[in-house]
């Protein structure tokens, strides 16, 4: 058992296949710049289907990023990739006492299956078909339904709840769930969702744009992206709903 929280060398080159605007890339690089961990980034293009050829498919069936590639050790799902690239460094940021690992799992489940989620659904499409979705760029995008918006706010109410009594999301450490939920969070605010009613997970947000290393670097850029994506959308709405009254 000892030899499972031994170091392993990083001898080997870490690659990682990414896309800017991606929220999962997003966290990827920012636990990587925190465990000073270079990786050489192979920038997808998944407009253009990049993820769907032959020789990305026979590595990933699953034709998603971030995927890390280690010679030949293949790993997708982000928050899997953070995990292990913070155990492997032996980092505080997954610390391997086993409660503190179970809360940090907590928060990283929260982020996967409830809060990216819903945002996920509410603001990128029903169907969950993310940027390859031309339907985002040709701003064919369903507006945000009520229902959805209102499951966000939830999801929000309960990491506000979370950081009630916490500096970071799983206890006083920052740990990989801070990384994962900032690039979720920060992704909300790009999208102008209304997020003044949660204060403390706006506090949170400021201090982890502040505080973590890289932060301007790997994920302003993507951010930046969302934006203009978001604005696109919106004008092209208000175009259609101009159009159809005349
Ligand atoms: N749960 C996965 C989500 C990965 C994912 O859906 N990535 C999207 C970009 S954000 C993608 O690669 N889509 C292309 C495709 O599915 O073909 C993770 O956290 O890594």
């Amino acid at each position: 058992l000892r030899a499972l929280h031994k170091p392993l060398p990083l001898q080997m080159a870490l690659r990682l296949h990414s896309t800017q605007a991606s929220v999962a890339c997003r966290a990827v690089l920012l636990v990587a710049a925190q465990l000073d961990v270079p990786l050489e980034v192979v920038p997808v293009d998944l407009r253009a289907g990049e993820q769907l050829t032959p020789q990305f498919l026979a590595m990933n069936p699953q034709h998603c990023v971030p995927t890390l590639q280690e010679g030949d050790f293949i790993l997708w799902e982000s928050r899997a990739i953070c995990t292990y690239l913070a155990s492997k460094q032996q980092s505080a940021l997954y610390p391997p006492d086993l409660r503190q690992r179970a809360t940090i799992d907590r928060l990283l489940d929260f982020d996967l299956g409830t809060l990216h989620y819903i945002f996920a659904k509410t603001y990128v499409g029903r169907n969950l078909k993310f940027i390859i979705n031309r339907s985002v760029i040709e701003g064919k995008q369903e507006a945000p339904h009520a229902e959805d918006l209102k499951k966000l706010d939830e999801a929000l109410e309960l990491l506000e709840k979370f950081l009630s009594n916490s500096t970071f999301v799983a206890g006083k450490q920052l740990s990989v769930a801070d990384c994962c939920l900032v690039a979720t969070v920060s992704t909300c605010e790009a999208v102008n969702h209304n997020m003044k009613k949660f204060v403390k997970v706006a506090a949170w947000l400021e201090k982890c744009k502040q505080t973590l290393k890289g932060y301007e670097k790997y994920n302003t850029p993507g951010l930046d992206m969302i934006k203009t994506f978001s604005e696109m959308q919106k004008k092209s709405r208000k175009n259609k709903t101009a159009t159809s009254s005349q």
